[in-house]
């Protein structure tokens, strides 16, 4: 039985096609740089979005079709959209997909039932792994959505609480373990405030570093082996949420002792809620050896939310590809469609739609990115922009041998500082075009 019967395999079928079910880009055996674009991407379909999404917005319910669903939350039901979920990824293609624990089964009366019923899906999860051979990117616990989270999980007031998370976080990790999974993400939830009126700012986060702390115990105890991923995000739900932007994430990391621990899960649109290009988070991340993975998507420019779209230009891919490649590539982590389609792009064949279109989209990126690092204008024209530190005074100041005295002899015998440069920033945004184009 097909839950997409009208949606063939998605083949690549070169950049002249005019087929919506096929790739003009993405190629998943194609060798660029010395990798095959599928070791490059490790692709991840995001199974809250794509498989619980029901296009709901704050001024009316869901109005997704998806023949497959029967309107219960039961664990049959979240068995069978199991099935829906694996054929999916088998007709697009993409070799990993990530979830949350309650976004694959339905949360019990109790911590105990929870755990039973997640364990019941998770088998036909692992079934559907070894009967397709997609695996899991990351798994990670919903510490936001029950109502018990209203003031966080870890940063609650409320210890219980606390205690709680940490029991979801336990079990999240063993079934992430179980299942092969290669990485454990934490994004913060509920973990912020809204006013110090009523708010402990340092003892919760001394709480939130505590539990990171447990975290990182218990996978050192069950052997997992992968990094765990902390993914920032500067607000919403809460204003001020703790794990602003890379910057915040990297200093509160090395103040709390765990900078050796964990690496962090990047996404465009948090990056554009903090002020930032993800370029910027990119590359802030991979300087400080934290980039781990990335969760694609996008913002919109004229809305201030986090609205999860589907990545489709190809400014943003390619440097996110520049990063990407310049840093030698991911490691264990991959590229994750935390994405949605539009409320108004009701039909499953959508959901096939927007991924194709993500997937060409950095697979062109990939290739602009490539050919831009191949041709060396870009680096040659940063390190002539830096030549000053090569030698002479500047050499002496990276490597210590001069101090203010040793630098105002220097300049006092000098007069004046060399001429200044011109940066050519238009200059190399038409370097950029010019791939593009
Ligand atoms: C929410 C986050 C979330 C994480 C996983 O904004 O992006 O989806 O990726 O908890
Ligand atoms: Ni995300
Ligand atoms: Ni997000």
């Amino acid at each position: 039985m097909s839950f997409f019967p009208d949606v063939p395999k998605i083949a690549f079928e070169g950049p002249k096609c005019t087929n919506p079910f096929a790739f003009r880009h993405y190629n998943s055996a194609e060798v660029v740089e010395g990798k095959t674009m599928t070791e490059h991407f490790r692709f991840a379909v995001a199974y809250w979005h794509t498989m619980r999404g029901s296009g709901s917005d704050p001024f009316g319910p869901g109005c997704a079709v998806r023949p497959w669903e029967d309107g219960t939350d039961s664990v049959a039901m979240a068995q069978k959209r199991v099935q829906v979920a694996f054929e999916f990824m088998e007709k697009l293609g993409v070799p990993y997909y990530c979830f949350h624990d309650r976004d694959v089964a339905p949360e019990g009366k109790t911590l105990a039932e929870s755990n039973a019923n997640l364990d019941a899906v998770v088998k036909v999860l692992q079934g559907e792994q070894d009967r397709t051979g997609i695996k899991l990117l990351w798994g990670t616990a919903n510490l936001f959505s029950n109502p018990r989270f209203v003031h966080g999980a870890s940063t609650s007031c409320n210890a219980d609480v606390f205690a709680y998370g940490a029991a979801q976080v336990k079990k999240a990790l063993e079934v992430t373990k179980q299942l092969g999974g290669e990485n454990y993400v934490f994004w913060g939830g509920r973990e912020g405030y809204h006013n110090l009126y009523n708010t402990d700012l340092k003892r919760e986060l001394d709480h939130f570093a505590k539990f990171l702390h447990l975290a990182v115990d218990h996978k050192k105890k069950i052997g997992f082996t992968g990094p765990f991923l902390i993914e920032p995000k500067p607000k919403e739900p809460t204003t001020h949420q703790y794990d602003f932007d890379a910057a915040t994430c990297a200093a509160f990391l090395r103040g709390y002792g765990l900078i050796n621990e964990f690496k962090l899960n990047i996404e465009t649109n948090h990056a554009t809620l903090a002020g930032h290009t993800m370029m910027h988070e990119l590359t802030y991340a991979s300087i400080n050896g934290l980039l781990g993975s990335i969760d694609a998507n996008r913002g919109d420019e004229l809305i201030g939310w986090d609205t999860d779209q589907f990545p489709t230009n190809l400014y943003l891919t390619t440097q996110v590809m520049l990063v990407v490649l310049n840093q030698g590539g991911l490691g264990a982590g991959g590229f994750n469609f935390d994405a949605k389609v539009r409320r108004e792009s009701f039909e499953p064949s959508d959901l096939f739609h927007a991924h194709i279109g993500s997937m060409d989209s950095f697979a062109q990126g990939l290739k602009i990115a490539a050919a831009i690092r191949k041709d060396g204008v870009m680096s040659d024209f940063v390190k002539t922009r830096y030549g000053s530190w090569d030698t002479g005074i500047g050499a002496g100041i990276e490597a210590g041998t001069e101090d203010f005295s040793s630098l105002e002899a220097y300049m006092l015998e000098k007069g004046n500082a060399a001429a200044n440069v011109s940066g050519r920033q238009e200059m190399l945004e038409n370097l950029v075009n010019r791939y593009i184009g």
